[in-house]
């Protein structure tokens, strides 16, 4: 009698359905402080299952999105390991599929927090196709893991509700600390300004680059947006930047400058 041959193939495996909308194992609010001993090697105990670079994608679900988080660096180490500390495990908890990128700001010259997010933008997209990118502080830490690490419709604003502010919005155009921008909101405006020198200034320039661009900011439930900063002083080499408001409000076509009685810096005039 003939012999079949046997079946060698083995059977491809069974596609993963799409990640829930509503991760079921979130917990809500979160206990964060800062005053344990914080190490290295304790952050990597906790997270085996993180790879080389900082990267993580859920092992039982197919992820809506692929997330770089960016973070903007300079002697800052010991925030660096509370930040992941907790951070790792809230994102697994949403279903995140994520790489994190420390853009590290090398030599002591004057910080320049939007040029490495834009640095970390082309660096990330070198190494995998991200679609969605979480531009983070190293300071702060969400306080309630329904804060969904993803993007959206519109430009995300994360951190909404800090600790340091009161719990509340500083000013309604606040686009600072935690913000994230699919890859086509990053293209549509042109990046993140790299002209501005030490603190301040920046994230308002990228508040008005998203609504000239048509788009709008888009939150979370302020119960929901709350967030503790890990308190420290001003670094040496990031003072404010004198030209911050002048810079954000003078430049663009709906300037505000008028308004605050101050001088462009271009020679462009608005009409
Ligand atoms: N950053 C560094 N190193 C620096 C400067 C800034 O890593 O030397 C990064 C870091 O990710 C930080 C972010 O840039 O979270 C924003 O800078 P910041 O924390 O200085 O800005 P923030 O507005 O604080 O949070 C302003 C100084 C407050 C001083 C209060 C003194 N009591």
């Amino acid at each position: 009698p003939s012999v079949q041959p046997e079946n060698t193939q083995t059977p491809s495996p069974k596609p993963l359905p799409p990640c829930p909308e509503s991760p079921p194992g979130l917990v809500g609010r979160l206990l964060i402080e800062f005053s344990s001993q914080m190490t290295m090697e304790r952050v990597q105990k906790e997270n085996p299952n993180v790879t080389e670079g900082g990267r993580y994608t859920p092992p039982d679900c197919r992820p809506r999105w692929k997330v770089a988080i960016i973070i903007p660096f300079r002697h800052r180490e010991n925030h660096l390991k509370y930040w992941l500390h907790y951070l790792h495990p809230i994102l697994r908890r949403q279903k995140i599929d994520y790489g994190i990128y420390i853009i590290n700001q090398l030599g002591e010259d004057t910080f320049n927090r939007a040029k490495l997010l834009n640095v970390g933008y082309t660096e990330a997209l070198k190494d995998a196709e991200y679609d969605c990118f979480i531009f983070s502080d190293v300071d702060l830490i969400p306080m309630d893991d329904r804060n969904l690490y993803h993007c959206y419709d519109q430009p995300r604003h994360f951190a909404i509700a800090m600790d340091k502010f009161g719990f509340r919005l500083p000013y309604a155009g606040y686009f600072g600390g935690v913000s994230g921008l699919s890859k086509k909101q990053f293209l549509k405006i042109n990046g993140f300004p790299n002209e501005y020198w030490g603190w301040g200034g920046e994230d308002d320039d990228i508040y008005n680059r998203i609504t000239l661009n048509g788009m709008k900011v888009s939150r979370p439930d302020v119960r929901i947006g709350r967030y503790r900063m890990i308190k420290h002083e001003r670094d040496k080499h990031n003072e404010p930047n004198p030209q911050r408001l002048r810079r954000s409000f003078c430049e663009s076509p709906q300037s505000l400058c008028y308004l605050l009685s101050l001088p462009s810096l271009t020679n462009t005039r608005h009409a």
